[in-house]
């Protein structure tokens, strides 16, 4: 290399992503925008709507699919780094390499060699070749699309594998052992692969729609209206997209198929067939809980997120718009009770405590409480401590009448119950 040749991204910093460094090219197209949404990790924020949907669709399948054990037979995975090799994410799924989905234009590349997903199907390889025959994989994705109510370039799939050995498939069969999973010179036909004989596949099928079919089912309910539409993946074939009617329309929620052959013989499970899954979970959650936009999931709202916090996880959420009504806020000062007054010299009086105590005595007129101001006194030592509650209704104007009564109960309780002394 001659040094006059401009090294495109030569000269400026790597990008930084989840503590590991990784060299610019002229592929590099990640900005920092999106990069500050990695490792927000949404789907393992306990209550979030998308972790909710997440714990229903494991409890799901936890409690209906065994193992020969007796144990669950999918393993979950939620915690693999959104960060893969493009042989990962596109080569790795027999997506050819001058294949669209592939263009710089619709991903974020780190460089050349590494880019932020764009689907959950990024790990099947490395996940099989481990040794699963049955696994969910939840993680976030990121593709360069378009912005408005049901797209945005980060989002959250979960995977669903499952394989078959011919025992597996046709042991409930009459007679099954004499079937084959594989046939010698095939062809491949709309409704099969070339190697696959046509009632292993057919099984699998049938046993894949079934899965998702219960799936929809349990969570929606039996009254949710489905249907299956042919489409196409590389990597999978036959392959379909389930829709689920939301509100008058016809929405896509995952796309599906049978495994193509030549990726599950590349990771050695040449004597296996296998469906897999990749749902969007904001397109589920937006149907389930009925929220309009796909942005408010990265909303920080607490009129968002405390309509997700159930005792059980299983309990329905019927999510109500933000309110359009005004806020009315409310301070409270207080000292805080002195730590050598305490028996073990341990810290008394937990923030959290007085959290659920505004919730509890506020209800859903409190939208949110956050601390404002905090000093320690010079001469005494004590501390004190300054919140601002925010209260809304859902439906009408507060008057600060009616919210002071609420607001003075809080001032009272709190001193009763946190052993705080009121600056009121
Ligand atoms: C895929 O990503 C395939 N990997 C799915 C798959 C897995 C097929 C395994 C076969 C076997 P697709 O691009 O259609 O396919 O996305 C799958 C789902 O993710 C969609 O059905 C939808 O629910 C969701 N999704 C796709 N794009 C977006 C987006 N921009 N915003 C929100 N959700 C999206
Ligand atoms: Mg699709």
């Amino acid at each position: 290399l001659s040094t006059d040749t401009p090294q495109p991204g030569i000269g400026q910093q790597p990008v930084e992503v989840l503590g590991h460094r990784y060299p610019r090219d002229d592929f590099t197209n990640v900005t920092p925008k999106i990069l500050a949404k990695v490792g927000r990790n949404l789907h393992n924020q306990p209550y979030h709507p998308l972790w909710l949907i997440k714990e229903r669709i494991k409890a799901h399948f936890y409690s209906n699919y065994y193992g020969p054990g007796g144990n669950p037979l999918f393993s979950v995975h939620d915690n693999l780094s959104p960060v893969v090799t493009v042989e990962q994410n596109f080569d790795s799924l027999l997506i050819p390499p001058d294949h669209s989905s592939r263009k710089r234009g619709d991903n974020y590349y780190l460089n050349r060699k590494t880019m932020l997903r764009a689907h959950t199907s990024a790990h099947q390889a490395e996940l099989v070749r481990s040794g699963l025959d049955a696994f969910l994989l939840a993680g976030d994705v990121y593709r360069r699309d378009e912005i408005d109510a049901s797209h945005y370039p980060v989002f959250h799939q979960m995977e669903g594998v499952r394989l078959f050995s011919n025992h597996q498939l046709f042991s409930k069969v009459h007679n099954g052992e004499d079937l084959s999973l594989f046939e010698r010179g095939g062809r491949r036909t709309p409704q099969k692969q070339e190697t696959h004989s046509l009632e292993a596949v057919k099984l699998v099928e049938f046993d894949l729609k079934q899965t998702l079919t219960r799936l929809v089912a349990y969570l929606f309910g039996a009254d949710v209206e489905v249907r299956w539409v042919d489409c196409y993946f590389p990597f999978t074939h036959p392959s379909f997209e389930l829709e689920v009617r939301f509100q008058g329309n016809w929405m896509e929620v995952l796309g599906c198929g049978v495994m193509e052959q030549e990726l599950l013989n590349s990771v050695g499970a040449q004597n296996k067939l296998g469906w897999a899954f990749g749902l969007g979970l904001e397109r589920l959650a937006m149907v389930l809980y009925s929220i309009p936009d796909i942005r408010l999931f990265w909303s920080e709202d607490e009129r968002f997120l405390k309509q997700f916090r159930v005792q059980d996880i299983h309990q329905p959420v019927s999510f109500q718009a933000l309110s359009k009504y005004p806020p009315l806020h409310n301070d409270i000062s207080f000292w805080l009770p002195d730590t050598k007054d305490s028996q073990d010299g341990s810290e008394s009086f937990t923030e959290n405590d007085f959290y659920e105590l505004v919730r509890s005595i506020g209800g859903d007129l409190v939208e949110k409480v956050t601390l404002i101001d905090e000093f320690t006194h010079p001469k005494t030592g004590r501390r004190s401590r300054c919140y601002r509650v925010v209260y809304r209704h859902m439906e009408r104007t507060l008057t600060q009448e009616e919210v002071g009564l609420v607001h003075q109960q809080i001032e009272r309780m709190a001193e009763a119950e946190l052993g705080v002394q009121g600056r009121y």
